[in-house]
């Protein structure tokens, strides 16, 4: 059975949201990151820069055990190892691919910087509170202007939702009022409504 490591993060929940959509059987092992549990021995040997999520999957893809970190890398491995969620058409295949690269580059360190400004610096730094909120508020407006149209951000339901999804839940950290991104705003109640979505937020 795959084994998960996360904690209840964003990032945690791409992986819980695609495990649960596509039923593969899986165990979660919590990471507890804020006691330091990200930087135990046994943790660093599957993820070294000391991160969640992780996997372990005993069966790989030549049937001998995987260990995986990075969401956006262990998205893409359980797509191909389910044919699910991830095209195979090529030009639909790199669409979901740079909307989920976005997201690893964009729509996840950024505003996790804006979560860290706003809610957990140990001093008030105004630059950086403002430097992110636009940041934040620029990200919304492309992930906006890209729903134009559009139920998901590729046609299709696809890894790259679940990528972007759980960062969007977590508007309140980056001080977005989704109310002004109304196509961003819609996508969220279209992906919150998907049961597998609302079972994968909940873990751990
Ligand atoms: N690029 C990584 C980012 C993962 C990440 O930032 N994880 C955070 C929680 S959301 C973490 O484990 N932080 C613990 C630490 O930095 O010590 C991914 O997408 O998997």
């Amino acid at each position: 059975m795959i084994e998960l490591y996360t904690w209840s993060t964003p990032n945690g929940r791409k992986v819980s949201i695609m495990l649960e959509a596509v039923r593969l059987p899986y165990r979660v092992i919590p990471v507890d990151i804020t006691s330091g549990a990200q930087f135990e021995e046994y943790f660093l040997a599957i993820s070294p820069n000391n991160k969640i999520p992780a996997i372990r999957d005993p069966e790989g893809p030549d049937g001998a055990p995987i260990t995986l970190f990075e969401s956006g890398a262990i998205l893409i491995y359980l797509a191909d190892k389910t044919g699910l969620f991830l095209p195979q058409e090529a030009r639909q295949r790199y669409e979901v691919l740079n909307w989920l690269m976005w997201q690893m580059g964009n729509f996840g360190p950024f505003l996790g910087q804006a979560h860290h400004f706003n809610r957990f610096a140990s001093e008030e730094v105004p630059y950086a509170i403002e430097r992110y909120r636009k940041v934040a508020g620029r990200l919304w407006e492309v992930l906006d202007q890209r729903l134009e149209g559009r139920d998901f951000v590729v046609d299709d339901l696809s890894i790259a939702d679940f990528a972007i999804y759980p960062w969007c839940a977590r508007h309140e950290y980056q001080e977005i009022d989704p109310s002004r991104y109304p196509r961003a705003q819609a996508y969220m109640k279209r992906m919150e409504h998907i049961e597998f979505v609302q079972r994968g937020m909940q873990v751990p």
